[in-house]
């Protein structure tokens, strides 16, 4: 016996991504309704070999449905979210309307899986921002042995992060650097993708620091230790998916590269890719489409005690969406429900 499952917002890079991770990962599945905003209603998505065909969201009922994967943005969100869960579905939900609500768990399996016990408070679980995920991955491990004080993140963003307007326009600016007579002004990012980098990902805060920033620094604090001090840039590169980041940890007891590098190799969600010679690390285009986080770059930071930096790269799509809400799905079904 398997799991009625919906997913809501079906029709987006991450409610696709959903579908595909929900078929590769052969979740076990009774019956599956797909879910889109009027807009997109009638639009057909993939789930495995079958095509299903999108239901309206606006007026889906979910009582007698086990969980709902919702990739639908905090607006949307706010109004269906608690409908489902008052129907008795739980809502794993991609947006950050939830995250930082005390009464719902942050969820990263890798890392804080017990925490699922929490979601009866609300029915809901919050799935948390992709450039956090892929870095609590790789902390967790690391902090168990040695006690994180400290993190200091450089994100490299991929466009997908903004859905497929932000990849329409890194393609569409493109093409027109070599055509010039195809103008294509910056519209969903402030300035130039194309051939650039932009440091502004989200709204800016009141102290300088951009909301994308401070989700890191707040959802590190809520997954793995409120102790643990985090400072990051985030910044926007042209590249269609996958994040890369450069983190600096300092942390309270030594802990050698090569200690780090065995502790990462066994860690759960990790592959540890670090030869020191050319092309021995992994950049974000080798990582599509694949589950793991990937770390290269291990090293010493010789200018702190007890400092080490490394480069971790995924599939944002992926560990930072989709693939994290379906394996909440499966602990919640392990754990919880325990009907597959
Ligand atoms: C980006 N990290 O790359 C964002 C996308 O809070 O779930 C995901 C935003 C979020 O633009």
């Amino acid at each position: 016996m398997g799991y009625k499952v919906v997913v809501a917002g079906a029709t987006g890079n991450v409610g696709r991504e959903m579908l595909n991770i929900l078929a590769e990962r052969e979740f076990p599945v009774d019956e599956i309704a797909v879910l889109a905003s009027r807009r997109s209603l009638g639009t057909e998505v993939s789930f495995g070999d079958k095509t299903l065909k999108t239901q309206d969201l606006d007026t889906f009922d979910f009582t007698g449905w086990d969980m709902a994967l919702f990739a639908i943005g905090s607006d949307a969100t706010k109004k269906y979210a608690p409908v489902a869960a008052k129907a008795g579905c739980v809502v794993i939900d991609n947006s950050s309307l939830y995250r930082y609500d005390p009464d719902v768990p942050l969820i990263v399996p890798e890392v804080n899986a017990d925490a699922i016990t929490g979601y009866s408070k609300k029915n809901i679980i919050a799935n948390p921002n992709c450039s956090t995920a892929q870095m609590v991955v790789a902390l967790k491990p690391l902090h168990d042995r040695a006690r994180i004080k400290r993190v200091v993140v450089s994100t490299y963003q991929s466009v997908s992060g903004a859905g497929k307007e932000g990849m329409d326009e890194l393609w569409d600016q493109t093409k027109a650097v070599y055509n010039p007579t195809d103008d294509k002004p910056a519209k969903k990012f402030t300035k130039q993708i194309a051939f650039n980098v932009i440091p502004h990902i989200d709204v800016f805060m009141e102290d300088g620091s951009t909301k994308e920033e401070w989700k890191m620094v707040a959802e590190t604090k809520k997954i793995v230790d409120p102790k643990i001090k985090v400072t990051a840039t985030c910044v926007r590169v042209p590249v269609f998916v996958g994040h890369a980041e450069a983190i600096n940890i300092e942390f309270e007891d030594p802990l050698d590269e090569d200690e780090a590098r065995d502790i990462l190799r066994e860690a759960p969600g990790i592959m540890v890719i670090d030869k020191r010679e050319d092309g021995g690390y992994v950049t974000p285009v080798e990582c599509v489409g694949d589950f793991a986080t990937f770390i290269s770059r291990i090293r010493q930071d010789s200018t702190i005690e007890n400092g080490l930096n490394l480069w971790c790269v995924s599939d944002n799509l992926r560990k930072g969406a989709a693939l994290n809400a379906v394996q909440i799905a499966e602990v919640l079904g392990q754990r919880v429900l325990k009907k597959g």
